[in-house]
């Protein structure tokens, strides 16, 4: 039950007695971020970044603090790069790559040939000025981040969607053939030796024609002695493109022809426990393989995702975290998020919840909110329940719950207590708390409920 309006009142008044009103508790265990879970798992855990928000506080002080690998969204691309037959233009990637410099952080070089995102002088040479054109683009390019990448997508989205198994139709395909890609390896080993050269695609992340041909490229190449380290999977998801039920077995399948595999562009579209749990597969899939070396989710933010109204990325456009999350985070044997599922998941596998927010009270600076937990159509052992404040907005108690606060101190992440955390289908149970508006009013954003 909520804290009486009276006692509550008295409450604040003695909090604002002092002149700092913190909130309950910032502890924070070892691996409580999804860069360093994914270090203990001698993992990376990257992001897709964009040069052009990073002067924005939530958008840095979330990258900073979570992810320890990054790939420029758009910045090394072709059109980025060589908008004009060699004059390179760097500045933004620069950005991005000092940016992750300082902080120790991978950074994975997107992307060299490409079909898009091709400026239109490259589309229009012949083949002999294509090919010098291509191995310029290449050398200039990885000769400039020479190392300071560790890894390149030397060739981008070379083949066919679809069972032909054939390469699509680009510049490079139609006017060089498919020694193309060949000639791009060979000519990025001589550039950087030392950086990992891969090859990326989507819908090639579970068994089927299209990573057929990936595979029998990669085979290819390593029989014959023609330079790659790496594939990469993108893994776009989303409900017509869902996480492939053979991903892990395609991944190995890469894996023993002697090259690393990593996850690139993960993106996942949907909400609350479906998304988590199929994040949560993604992850574990890749620890499965010794040879998955890290992942990258293509953006921080729903709010800047290139499919945004698709929700799919980990944190929601206020850089609350979201359930993914912390099925990710969990899946990574991370502990930041507390006892929950243990990172098991749940026993019945359907299990759900829903919330809702009241203000039960409120008074010159400060009220009383209540959270409604409610069971879905299967009983649950526990929830979890993510709220995000509005700085200099402070929460001085909470009852019925555990408080856990992620390190801007404005996102709580709310789990059951000891004695409400099961609940029979349909069932709910409530936690309240106590807000000081410090001269800010606005009402929490509440994040979606997670069962376990
Ligand atoms: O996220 C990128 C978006 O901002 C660009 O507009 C788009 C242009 O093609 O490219 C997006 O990134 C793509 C990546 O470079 C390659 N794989 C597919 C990604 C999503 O479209």
């Amino acid at each position: 039950m909520p804290m009486p309006r009276r006692a509550a009142q008295a409450f604040t008044a003695v909090l604002l007695a002092a002149s700092t009103v913190t909130a309950l508790s910032h502890t924070a265990a070892a691996a409580d971020t999804l860069g360093s879970a994914a270090a203990g798992k001698a993992r990376y855990f990257g992001a897709a970044v964009a040069a052009n928000h990073l002067g924005e506080s939530a958008y840095a002080s979330t990258l900073d603090r979570e992810f320890n690998q990054v790939t420029p969204e758009n910045e090394m691309k072709w059109d980025a790069t060589e908008g004009t037959r060699n004059t390179f233009t760097f500045g933004a990637a620069d950005q991005i790559v000092s940016h992750a410099q300082g902080l120790n952080m991978k950074v994975r070089g997107h992307t060299l040939v490409w079909h898009s995102q091709l400026p239109s002088w490259v589309s229009g040479l012949a083949a002999t000025d294509l090919r010098s054109a291509m191995n310029n683009h290449i050398t200039q390019v990885m000769q400039h981040y020479k190392g300071k990448i560790y890894a390149w997508d030397v060739v981008n989205e070379a083949y066919q969607d679809g069972s032909s198994g054939a390469l699509r139709s680009s510049p490079f395909a139609d006017k060089l053939g498919s020694g193309f890609l060949e000639e791009a390896f060979r000519t990025a080993r001589g550039v950087d030796p030392n950086a990992k050269l891969c090859y990326n695609d989507y819908n090639t992340d579970g068994v089927n024609a299209k990573s057929n041909a990936v595979y029998a490229m990669v085979k290819d190449f390593k029989s014959r002695g023609v330079p790659i380290d790496c594939v990469g999977f993108q893994s776009h998801f989303n409900s017509a493109s869902p996480v492939p039920s053979d991903y892990q077995a395609n991944l190995q399948r890469f894996a023993d022809l002697g090259v690393d595999v990593q996850i690139t562009e993960l993106d996942i579209e949907g909400s609350g426990t479906a998304q988590a749990n199929n994040y949560s597969n993604v992850v574990k899939a890749c620890l499965a393989v010794t040879r998955c070396t890290g992942l990258t989710v293509w953006g921080i933010t729903d709010k800047y995702s290139w499919r945004s109204s698709g929700t799919p990325l980990l944190f929601d456009s206020n850089y609350g975290k979201k359930p993914a999350y912390d099925a990710t985070l969990a899946a990574l044997g991370g502990s930041g998020t507390g006892g929950g599922d243990g990172g098991g998941g749940n026993p019945g596998g359907n299990a759900s919840c829903t919330v809702s927010f009241t203000r039960t009270s409120d008074w010159n600076d400060g009220y009383n909110g209540e959270v409604v937990v409610k069971a879905g159509s299967a009983p649950i052992n526990g929830w979890t329940v993510t709220l995000t404040f509005t700085p200099p907005q402070k929460v001085a108690s909470l009852w019925n719950g555990t408080a856990a606060w992620d390190s801007s101190g404005n996102v709580m992440t709310v789990r059951a207590a000891s004695y409400n955390g099961s609940l029979a289908a349909g069932a709910s149970t409530s936690f309240g708390f106590t807000a000081v508006k410090n001269g800010n009013n606005s009402t929490p954003a509440l994040g979606a409920c997670t069962a376990s």
